[in-house]
């Protein structure tokens, strides 16, 4: 017996329910934490509760912190290649001829690894711990 298209059609919607078709409930917020730390003077580091939406980038979480937290700011320098190197953070920029910069981090158990990709392109995890470092950096290291 051939099935009609609307029968098809119908049996497609019936089939797409019963395996959880896409919600339109819009992006899942994930909540993460960034803290800021100057290695170079001694500020009490600052610790902000974020979020960033599955799946999204560091980048767009921070502007989302920026719009709602009044002690946090940062400015980014567009590189054509890398995308948005960070250059400033509340109001601290990074120096070129003083080799300082600040230094993306993921801290786990007090373990902190230097993150291998930028701002933009970064995605963090659920409950990750993003740390903005102001740190030196050493001449033709291959950092
Ligand atoms: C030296 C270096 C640095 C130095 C640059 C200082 C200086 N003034 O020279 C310092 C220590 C600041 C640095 C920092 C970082 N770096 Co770096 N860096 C390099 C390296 C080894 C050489 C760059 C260079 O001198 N090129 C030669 C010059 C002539 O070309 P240039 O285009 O003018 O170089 C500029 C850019 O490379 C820029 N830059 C350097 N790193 C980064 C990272 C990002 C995300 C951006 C947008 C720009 C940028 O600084 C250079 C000088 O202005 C490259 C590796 C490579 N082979 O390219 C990695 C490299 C570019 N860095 C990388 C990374 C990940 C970082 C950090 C995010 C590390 C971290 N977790 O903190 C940070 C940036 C943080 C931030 N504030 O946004 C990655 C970028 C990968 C990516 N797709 O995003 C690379 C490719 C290394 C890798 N993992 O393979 N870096």
């Amino acid at each position: 017996m051939a099935l009609s298209p609307v029968t098809l059609l119908s049996l497609g919607f019936l089939l797409s329910l019963a395996q959880g078709a896409p919600s339109n409930k819009g992006p899942v917020s994930l909540p993460f934490r960034v803290s800021v730390e100057n290695d170079l003077s001694n500020l009490t580091p600052v610790s902000y509760a974020s979020s960033v939406v599955e799946g999204g980038v560091l980048i767009g979480a921070l502007r989302r912190l920026q719009e709602t937290q009044n002690d946090f700011k940062f400015t980014v320098q567009e590189h054509p290649d890398f995308g948005p190197f960070l250059e400033s953070v509340n109001g601290v920029a990074g120096d070129e001829a003083q080799n300082t910069y600040w230094e993306i981090l993921s801290e786990n158990s007090g373990e902190y690894s230097r993150l291998d990709v930028g701002i933009g392109c970064y995605t963090p995890a659920t409950n990750e711990h993003i740390v903005l470092r102001f740190s030196t950096w050493t001449p033709n290291s291959d950092e």
